[in-house]
């Protein structure tokens, strides 16, 4: 596969005649058949069969389609041109006339004509640096970075296409938001119009002024969302893909990380040093070490001469539990169980000789299991289930792209070798999602499964988080790693997170506090850091910077029952947890935005991102002032300067926004949540009103159907002078939660009134905002 090769639109035959009673359109003498469907929200779907052509290869991820429109939304009109329209019927993206779709062999090609000022959003994950994504030419194919580009290349500039493929792109029409997902396993080309041609220096780099979305091989299902706003949009996209289920407490925790960490005696030291340093931390990781010579599913002896149940036991009196790293790969290893088990029931990509795929990873020559296959899963999650029972707390799913070394992927076939590689390629780290929760499903069927993977795709928020792989500890990727991971949340993969500190390299003191600030609200939250680089650990630092590492930890806790809440809100509305400003705020100016965001609808960061700089631009959108999450200090919205030292990191308080908190700083373990202040965002001479609704449950059991939730209703109204606060619990599934005020200085002891019910107590009043610091 060559990345930085397209193919041209010239080179597609386009559809020449179409029958609308029988839906058969005409191309270069083919015959294909095309299926629209439209769906409630102005969602609609097209869909081209031609068996001939392609057979069907449904993706592993099956959308949930919303109830069927009472309309046609999606229309074939004059020849061939497909016309979407949103929800009240009006059209918002046509074809390019008599080109709208495009074959070529196997491939296929849609045109759409967009206005000239349009912008482009998502993506899932890409690296480009920045949100708005005009003028690019991309490939959805999962790689494995590392080993697939060269280093010159990673270390500082986009490595495209990386781990993750969600062939999705939003665009702003003006006003109206359309969005088209490829929905094909095969790999997806893209290509955006370009706003700002001064980078265009020869012919060549100018892309299309249509939008452009193809696929190599495999039947073509391209869907429509279509909304008057992103967030409306993302929250349909979402709903389509899949929410992502509400995650464990635990997960949202910090996690320590590094390639490395062996066995019990090293998680027996980090138990130790992080309750020294009084730093909360949930789970531990372990990378390949230990394992007994990188055979998966083993545990080395000499690194857990007792197994792992004791020292597991021992890391989970402080709450925390252990991770291991899984690959795909088995070692091709005549005798071991696991290859033989796999090469007898048929588990294995085969090359096209019907011999097992070999490429060369971690253990050598290694086989890869088929995930496509039903009966695969199956066998893998039963093996994952027996390696939790071994004490294990979750997984991490790794070098699922599937990396295959320094081994050429194309002769790796699937489905019994009768498949192409390129066919299901993409959507393979999603067969072992599928697989490896269900095996840990198996393993602890009363607890919510907690997985990280590396590669993904469409239908992965379904089963696990994506961390960004292989970053390093530079500033390049400390300024992406908010563009790749807003671009993330917007495709339907919110819960996401890069390696903080950087992967390669060595993070020094700055670098690190940097990440830290930037990192602390990220939905995934760890730690990581490669073989060869210092160690990494908050304390491996001088105690001052120490000191700051843990702070930046302890205040992630102590909001904690806000991003929780965020991930409740998120299940049932699909809303992204990290939100660009413009998905919040409706202004030209910040369509482009990517070194500030929103962490759900309240918190503003804008962490100081360039090296030795202790001041940066600061954007407060909107028309209301923003309360400093530090001082309690107001500022007008508008553009500002703000200063900072190393200590600090500029984030804001939306006006009027209730954020609920711990009531202490969680020094060691997580807080106790049904334990709760509302800091309540209200400046001097508030007049205005506000709710929120807060969800508390025990964060770990399932509970499909809210039964174990508590909720409490906040309301706050504001007359100038005096601020009343009413609490109404309107569930108690999980027990009374006691809710405490504070405002910020100002307006302290001013009116609070009792709550309604005689299960929530009001308890004191005023709050140094500086506690937060
Ligand atoms: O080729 O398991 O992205 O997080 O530490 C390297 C070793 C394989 C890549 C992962 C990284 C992990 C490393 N893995």
């Amino acid at each position: 596969m060559q990345f930085t090769k397209y193919p041209h639109p010239a080179n597609f035959a386009f559809v020449d005649s179409f029958d609308e009673s029988t839906g058969i359109a005409r191309v270069a003498q083919q015959e294909v058949r095309i299926e629209v469907r439209s769906f409630a929200g102005g969602v609609s779907h097209v869909r081209v069969v031609a068996p001939e052509i392609w057979t069907e290869h449904p993706h592993l991820a099956a959308l949930t389609e919303p109830r069927p429109a009472s309309s046609a939304l999606l229309g074939v009109e004059q020849g061939f041109d497909l016309v979407v329209r949103n929800e009240s019927g009006e059209e918002v993206l046509r074809s390019r006339p008599g080109q709208g779709l495009g074959l070529q062999g196997e491939a296929s090609v849609f045109q759409f004509e967009v206005p000239e000022n349009a912008r482009f959003y998502g993506m899932g994950e890409k690296l480009f640096g920045r949100i708005e994504l005009s003028g690019i030419r991309t490939w959805f194919w999962n790689t494995d970075v590392w080993s697939d580009f060269h280093w010159a290349q990673w270390n500082e500039h986009p490595s495209d296409p990386p781990y993750c493929s969600v062939p999705y792109v939003a665009c702003d029409l003006g006003g109206q938001w359309v969005g088209l997902l490829m929905h094909n396993p095969g790999p997806v080309f893209v290509e955006t119009p370009g706003r700002d041609d001064s980078r265009v220096f020869v012919e060549w780099q100018r892309t299309s002024r249509d939008l452009t979305m193809g696929s190599k091989l495999g039947e073509p299902n391209l869907w429509f969302v279509t909304d008057r706003s992103l967030a409306g949009l993302t929250r349909k996209l979402q709903t389509l893909v899949g929410v992502v289920p509400v995650p464990p407490l635990w997960s949202l925790g910090f996690h320590q990380s590094r390639w490395g960490y062996g066995g019990a005696k090293d998680l027996a030291e980090l138990d130790r040093k992080l309750k020294q340093y009084a730093i909360p931390c949930d789970g531990l990781w372990l990378d390949l070490d230990y394992m007994r010579g990188f055979r998966i599913f083993t545990v080395d002896q000499d690194q857990f001469p007792d197994g792992v149940l004791p020292v597991a036991e021992e890391v989970a009196q402080n709450g925390r539990r252990i991770v291991p790293i899984l690959d795909p790969g088995v070692k091709r290893e005549p005798g071991l169980s696991l290859f033989e088990e796999g090469s007898s029931g048929g588990m294995f990509c085969q090359n096209e000789a019907g011999e097992p795929f070999v490429g060369l990873v971690w253990p050598g020559e290694t086989v890869f299991p088929d995930f496509t296959m039903p009966k695969v899963r199956e066998w893998w999650a039963a093996h994952v289930r027996d390696l939790m029972d071994q004490g294990f707390g979750a997984c991490w799913v790794d070098m699922n792209d599937p990396s295959t070394g320094p081994v050429e992927p194309d002769g790796m076939l699937f489905r019994q070798g009768t498949e192409p590689h390129a066919l299901h390629r993409n959507q393979y780290s999603l067969g072992m999602q599928m697989a490896t929760v269900d095996g840990m499903t198996q393993a602890r069927p009363e607890e919510r499964p907690f997985l990280l993977s590396r590669s993904g795709c469409t239908g992965s928020s379904r089963y696990a988080a994506i961390w960004t792989g292989d970053n390093v500890s530079n500033e390049w990727y400390l300024r992406s790693a908010i563009p790749t991971l807003l671009g993330m949340s917007l495709s339907g993969l919110p819960f996401c997170g890069p390696d903080i500190g950087g992967f390669g390299g060595d993070a020094d003191e700055e670098t690190m506090v940097r990440w830290f600030q930037a990192a602390f609200l990220f939905p995934f939250f760890r730690n990581h850091t490669t073989a060869d680089s210092r160690n990494e650990e908050p304390w491996a630092y001088r105690a001052p910077v120490r000191k700051l590492l843990a702070h930046f930890v302890r205040l992630r806790y102590r909001m904690m029952p806000y991003l929780y809440n965020l991930f409740v809100q998120h299940a049932t509305t699909g809303d992204a947890i990290l939100r660009p400003l413009c998905y919040e705020f409706d202004s030209g100016d910040l369509a482009e935005v990517c070194d500030q965001f929103m962490v759900g609808p309240s918190v503003l960061q804008a962490p100081v991102l360039t090296l030795g700089e202790h001041s940066r631009p600061l954007v407060l959108p909107g028309d209301a002032s923003w309360m400093c999450l530090r001082t309690g200090h107001w500022r007008e919205p508008g553009v500002h300067t703000v200063r900072t030292s190393l200590a600090t990191t500029p984030a804001y308080l939306r006006q009027g926004a209730v954020l609920p908190l711990t009531v202490q700083e969680p020094r060691t373990v997580r807080g106790d949540h049904s334990d709760v202040a509302f800091l309540l965002a209200a400046p001097p001479g508030w007049k205005g009103e506000t709710a929120y609704e807060y969800v508390v449950d025990d964060g770990l059991s399932r509970d499909h159907d809210g039964a174990q939730q508590s909720k409490v209703l906040v309301r706050a109204e504001g007359d100038g002078k005096l601020v009343h606060v009413r609490f109404t619990q309107t569930a108690d599934g999980f027990g009374p939660v006691r809710c405490r005020a504070w405002l910020p200085l100002g307006v302290v002891g001013a009116g609070l009134t009792e709550g309604e019910e005689t299960t929530v107590r009001l308890t004191g009043s005023g709050f140094r905002v500086q506690a937060l610091s």
